[in-house]
């Protein structure tokens, strides 16, 4: 009674998916969820913001998988930035940054100018922006051989098909095939340049027929700040991020909270708050967060709990937040411990619109850092930003108090090292499947369904022995089951 009249609290491993009748093959099963009030994702994951996680390369891949990375925030503000706009450029249908000819200019001059920026092609442009021609390889070729120092003005194509902004990837491929060429100007009013859509872009974005993008149909960016960086935000914000994430180990701070208000009226993008674990913290949030982030301790690479004592076990954090967030419309992120698809699909069952995880990712080509061998086998770094190494190396205020500059680190996070994994891609599509397979065992053809549909039972610590492979020696090592 009193003090130790306690709640139970549930994780991953305490609970299963019970299995319904089904008509659903997991083949077809629609992971599609929203991850924020503004933001949906083809595939509901999204990769850590942890500086041996995520930057423009993490970020790029995650979305031409239709996931979401997220920019860590132990760099300055400025790279950080670049970061942003390497990811929202990676497969824009209109290139802004185009290589352009002037008439006046020789046809050797373009001929060298071409072949340093890797373009086979370009808009012919006067003094004030107007598109007067364009010009490519094979209306130089002939001039090379007699008259290099003939003026582009001579030898560009006069007759140029142009498009405006609003183009679709589809409208610029039938204008393509219709004219028989390779890109095509877009510009404004006036007949001014705006940008350039080209035939191998086109194609090349269609290798990523899942990809997560935005309405212009760049790939969606996310980013994390602090709670009181509010210039961080801004930043963000204007490089293009499509959501900022507010990054606390403990967001239900009544500091943290209005300061986070403070942001969000700053910023165009979409506002996750987080991390929090309660029903209470949900309260304290649903008024203005466009999504809110649940995880106080679950990481592989989190110590809270164990130095600081406080934690709430996820499934039961994830079930506490959604339970509120639900009734005001917020998505809910279940963010950290999640091992296996099985761990990502519970989590939704729990509640979560959309999962985040970071060792998953960690030892795959596309995060940050390099492969190490040790005893013969491949492993990439992977540490926590609240462990000693990633404090000294950024400014993260995540786990530091104030003032706590000067003094010795009191860590909550700790460096390590995970196996190298190869490539994002077929981590991403083991993930996938297993939650896709969840969804067929429990009849549910869509994410929400799903949420609705999924019901737990209670594992014991037999059942847990059971669910594992057991009584044999594993002989090869599955793509998705690496217990250790
Ligand atoms: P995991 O996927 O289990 O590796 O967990 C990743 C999550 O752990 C991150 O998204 C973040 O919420 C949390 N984290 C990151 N650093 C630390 C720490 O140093 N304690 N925790």
């Amino acid at each position: 009674s009193g003090k130790l009249d306690v709640p139970e609290a549930l994780t991953f491993d305490d609970v299963l998916l019970r299995p319904k009748e089904s008509r659903v093959e997991p083949d077809d099963a629609d992971l599609t969820s929203r991850v924020t009030k503004h933001v949906e994702l083809p595939v509901p994951v999204l990769s850590a913001a942890m500086d041996t996680v995520t930057e423009a390369g993490m970020g790029i891949a995650m979305a031409r998988h239709g996931g979401l990375g997220v920019i860590h925030r132990n760099l300055d503000v400025d790279e950080m930035a670049a970061h942003i706009e390497r990811v929202k450029r990676a497969d824009e249908l209109i290139i802004r940054d185009v290589v352009t000819a002037k008439p006046e200019q020789t046809v050797r001059e373009v001929d060298e100018m071409m072949d340093h920026e890797g373009v086979n092609g370009a808009p012919v442009v006067g003094d004030d922006g107007v598109v007067l021609g364009i010009i490519s390889g094979t209306d130089i070729r002939p001039y090379l051989e007699v008259g290099e120092q003939d003026s582009v003005r001579e030898a560009m194509t006069e007759e140029v098909i142009t498009a405006e902004k609003g183009i679709t990837a589809r409208e610029a491929l039938e204008l393509m095939y219709e004219h028989k060429i390779e890109r095509v100007p877009i510009v404004g009013e006036d007949d001014r340049l705006i940008g350039l859509v080209t035939m191998q872009g086109i194609l090349q974005r269609r290798e990523y027929d899942n990809a997560a993008r935005d309405e212009d149909g760049r790939l969606i960016a996310g980013a994390a700040v602090g709670p009181f960086e509010v210039d961080r935000a801004v930043a963000a914000d204007e490089a293009g991020a499509d959501v900022l994430f507010i990054d606390c180990a403990h967001a239900h701070n009544r500091n943290v909270v209005d300061s986070a208000r403070e942001i969000k009226a700053e910023v165009d993008a979409d506002v996750v708050v987080g991390n929090i674990g309660t029903r209470e913290a949900a309260e304290a949030l649903v008024d203005f967060a466009d999504g809110l982030k649940v995880g106080i301790g679950p990481g592989s690479i989190c110590t809270t709990r164990i130095v600081s004592g406080a934690g709430m076990p996820q499934i039961s954090a994830v079930a506490q937040v959604a339970d509120v967030a639900a009734k005001h419309d917020v998505p809910v992120i279940a963010d950290g411990g999640i091992r296996y698809s099985g761990d990502a699909i519970k989590a939704i069952a729990a509640g979560a619109d959309a999962v985040m995880l970071g060792s998953y990712f960690a030892g795959t080509d596309e995060a940050p850092g390099r492969v190490v061998t040790m005893k013969g086998k491949k492993y990439k770094q992977y540490r926590g930003m609240g462990s000693v190494g990633a404090m000294q190396s950024g400014d993260s205020q995540r786990y530091l108090k104030e003032d706590d500059e000067d003094e010795e680190y009191v860590p909550e996070g700790v460096e390590a090292a995970t196996p190298y994994k190869g490539s994002l891609k077929s981590e991403l599509h083991q993930l996938v499947g297993g939650m896709q397979s969840g969804m067929g065992y429990v009849g549910a053809g869509t994410i929400p369904a799903f949420k609705e549909r999924a019901e737990f039972v209670r594992v014991s610590s037999a059942g847990q022995t059971e669910s594992h492979a057991h009584d044999v020696l594993i002989t090869d090592e599955a793509p998705n089951y690496k217990p250790d």
